[in-house]
């Protein structure tokens, strides 16, 4: 059983996107994003291994067109329409594929070439991902303002998750994180791990 991983940010009412799009900017939390879905534990690392980046369409096409795919890392796209194209007007690149479901994205994890699977969204994806019992942790940057959003990540329930410490969010990203409260222009926000209890 593959374990998976949800990777968010979120405010305190876990508003997540507002029109497709994230409703803030924060380069820091971004670069966040980047370097732990891209980073393979040291305890898988060997030669071709990448993580896997599991998202819906919508953020799919939220991401700027010159991130997509993201680099190294094997991109899955879910989408119900299979006739989607994931690059209209370009050749087809090797680590982006599109799934018509969540289950056929699971299905195309393959274990000796990749390591994390992480879901990157949006809400219908961590709908889905949360409530299996494969979700092992939840990466959450928590947004301590409240901006204007359309699209919620779910409830996380209490007698599923327990906040871990910092520490063992470092220990789980295998790097050095920016502990307490963290200030971007207007925002302020904190890097946190759930765990599966
Ligand atoms: N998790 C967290 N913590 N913050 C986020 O902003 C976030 N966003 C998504 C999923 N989980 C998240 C989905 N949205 C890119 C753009 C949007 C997006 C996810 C990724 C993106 O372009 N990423 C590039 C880096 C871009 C840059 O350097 O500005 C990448 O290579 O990861």
């Amino acid at each position: 059983m593959t374990k998976l991983a949800l990777i968010v940010a979120a405010t305190e009412d876990l508003g997540i996107g507002m029109s497709g799009n994230l409703p803030w900017h924060i380069p820091k939390d971004m670069a966040f994003f980047k370097k732990v879905t891209t980073h393979v534990p040291k305890a898988l690392e060997q030669p071709n291994i990448q993580n896997v980046v599991i998202m819906g369409r919508v953020t799919w096409e939220s991401i700027p067109p010159k991130f997509r795919p993201l680099d190294n890392r094997f991109n899955i796209v879910v989408s119900r329409n299979s006739d989607y194209k994931l690059f209209p007007e370009s050749t087809p690149q090797q680590n982006a594929v599109l799934k018509n479901s969540f289950e056929s994205a699971l299905e195309a994890v393959d274990p000796t070439k990749h390591g994390r699977v992480f879901v990157i969204g949006g809400a219908q994806m961590y709908s889905l991902a949360i409530g299996r019992e494969e979700c092992s942790h939840i990466v959450l940057t928590r947004v301590k303002s409240n901006v204007v959003c359309d699209t919620f990540f779910p409830k996380i329930d209490n007698e599923k998750f327990r906040l871990a410490s910092h520490q063992e969010l470092e220990d789980y990203v295998e790097q050095h994180v920016a502990q307490g409260i963290q200030k971007s222009k207007e925002l302020e926000y904190e890097f946190t791990l759930y765990i599966k209890k």
